[in-house]
């Protein structure tokens, strides 16, 4: 299929479909010009996950884990949500039954309007401590030393899921929910990461018909129904009703 046709078909799935969800990946924020992980000058080119995106490398290292953190939230602060989120905003409130579930941690998805949203992997601008269950809403970017938490006196860190820790279960229980539907759009992900790229095969042998968009084939490309190559903010906003 060519594009014009592949993007017709998808348009053709979405008229009158009633339950849809989507999972994003850091693709969807890239055209914010946040670098995502495993592209060409992603993150994962400067730093080793096992450095900045464990518990063992906070508990090692808690200023430069921090550090990372409070680096990529400056470039997060200053980014502004792009057509791509904004096309899932309006899709939520077209479509009867919508859920999106995003691995992105940079809270563009609710800047854009975007309200029925699972958060798998956290969310930056949120911290927690190691020790009690002390949260607190970052409101500015922050020093660049981990905070203090103000109940028990230990480190606060970024409230993220980071590799090795399991999910939050009422995230996992929403997402899988998520998975039945009709229309399952998978945008913006390299699929690697789990078990958030499996809600994308539960959506699958759930029966939904699974869109990708992506600049790129992706691990989840072999299940998509019809893949759509382009970036997020030029596709996504095509697949919207006139
Ligand atoms: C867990 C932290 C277990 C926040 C992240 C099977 C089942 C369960 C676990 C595993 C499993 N197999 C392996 C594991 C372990 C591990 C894992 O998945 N490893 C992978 C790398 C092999 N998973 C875990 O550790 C998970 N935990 O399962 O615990 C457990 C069980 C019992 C008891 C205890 C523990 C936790 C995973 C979460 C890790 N945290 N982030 C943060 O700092 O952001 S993951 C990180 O990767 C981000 O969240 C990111 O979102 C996510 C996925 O990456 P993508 O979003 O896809 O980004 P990527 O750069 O890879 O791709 C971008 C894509 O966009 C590309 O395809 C590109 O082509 C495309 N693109 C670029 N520009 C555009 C575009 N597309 C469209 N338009 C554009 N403009
Ligand atoms: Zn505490």
């Amino acid at each position: 299929m060519n594009p014009s046709q592949s993007i017709a078909a998808a348009r053709q799935y979405l008229q009158g479909c009633q339950r849809l969800s989507v999972l994003t990946g850091a693709g969807i924020s890239a055209e914010s010009g946040i670098p995502t992980f495993r592209d060409p000058g992603g993150l994962w080119e400067n730093f080793k996950p096992e450095e900045v995106a464990t518990p063992e490398a906070f508990a090692r290292d808690p200023a430069f884990v921090w550090e990372f953190y409070a680096t990529r939230m400056e470039k997060f602060h200053g980014a502004q949500p792009n057509p791509g989120h904004q096309a899932l905003a309006t899709l939520e409130q077209q479509v009867q039954s919508f859920w999106l579930i995003t691995q992105n941690i940079d809270n563009l998805h609710h800047r854009a309007g975007s309200q029925r949203v699972t958060e798998l992997h956290g969310n930056i601008w949120r911290t927690r401590c190691v020790s009690c269950t002390h949260r607190e809403e970052l409101q500015a970017v922050p020093e660049s030393v981990p905070p203090i938490c103000q109940q028990c006196g230990d480190l606060m860190r970024p409230d993220v899921v980071w590799f090795g820790e399991m999910l939050d279960l009422k995230n996992i229980e929403a997402a899988e929910a998520a998975c039945h539907c009709e229309v399952f759009i998978v945008a913006g992900t390299s699929g690697e990461v789990w078990p958030a790229a499996g809600f994308c095969h539960q959506a699958k042998a759930n029966g939904a018909f699974v869109i990708e968009v992506n600049t790129q084939p992706s691990a989840l490309s072999e299940i998509a129904d019809v893949s759509l190559l382009g970036r997020c903010g030029e596709v996504l906003p095509q697949l919207l009703e006139n």
